[in-house]
């Protein structure tokens, strides 16, 4: 049996306030955490602010990306030790909005994975295929090369508790979703492959849809069987509309 998690990508929005405000108010509204595992991930300099709304609460810190290395001269870099002496239990890894825009391939995305396990953080190893790669019928290729590369740089063993969501890059911030069919197969595509890596503990594994998943849509792609959760965008910046996603997946 998995265990559901809702991991709230605030991307970059918000200042302070809002950060130290919509913490609390996720943290005093989630269902009890035997039902659903929930994460919220802020901007860096809002981290430690949200460790503090959090104080105390179920509800689990997220970070959006980790350097690729583990300390040194990386002028703007945060590493993965620092992420997890504030308070991070989770790292998003490999969002699509970076590979699209800051040229996280997937060897660099590998390497940010590899050092969010060695200080001990779950990665949420992001995936997904653009339109066109959609349209060329090539999303079970895309995918599977997504995550043999992190299989390449780190092994079955170097794999641990990690996490992946399922993002195509044509519903991120455009508003379309992914019908939950269009979800579950590339779902149990990914789970096939996983289990190539890492055998029947493939089954263990948390899949996440992401996506533009809203309350109105996400009772329907959690009913898939390999939908194991959701990495939320744009809902999860109203505590009401994250909150209401928490409950349909517990
Ligand atoms: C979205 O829902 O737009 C996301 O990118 C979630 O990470």
């Amino acid at each position: 049996m998995r265990h559901p998690l809702i991991a709230g990508n605030w991307k970059m929005h918000g200042l302070r306030a809002h950060a130290q405000r919509l913490a609390a108010e996720v943290a005093s509204g989630v269902p009890a955490p035997q039902a659903v595992e929930v994460a919220i991930c802020p901007p860096f300099v809002h981290l430690a602010d949200a460790a503090a709304s959090l104080a105390g609460s179920a509800v689990a810190l997220g970070a959006q990306n980790v350097a690729p290395e583990a300390e040194g001269a990386h002028t703007g870099e945060v590493s993965a030790a620092m992420l997890a002496d504030v308070g991070c239990r989770f790292v998003i890894v490999g969002h699509s909005e970076r590979r699209q825009h800051y040229g996280d391939d997937d060897a660099l995305v590998a390497r940010r994975f590899r050092q969010a396990r060695e200080a001990g953080l779950v990665p949420i190893l992001c995936v997904g295929e653009t339109l066109a790669e959609r349209e060329a019928d090539a999303t079970a290729t895309v995918v599977a090369r997504q995550v043999d590369a992190v299989f390449a740089a780190v092994g079955a063993n170097g794999f641990g508790d990690a996490v992946i969501a399922y993002e195509p890059v044509w519903a991120i911030g455009t508003g379309r979703t992914a019908t939950p069919e269009q979800a579950q197969t590339v779902h149990a595509a990914l789970r096939d492959r996983l289990a190539g890596h890492l055998g029947e503990a493939a089954a263990g594994v948390r899949l996440l849809y992401g996506g533009s998943m809203k309350p109105d849509n996400a009772a329907a792609l959690l009913s898939m069987p390999d939908v194991d959760g959701g990495l939320i965008g744009g809902a999860s910046l109203k505590a009401e509309d994250f909150l209401a996603i928490c409950r349909a997946a517990a």
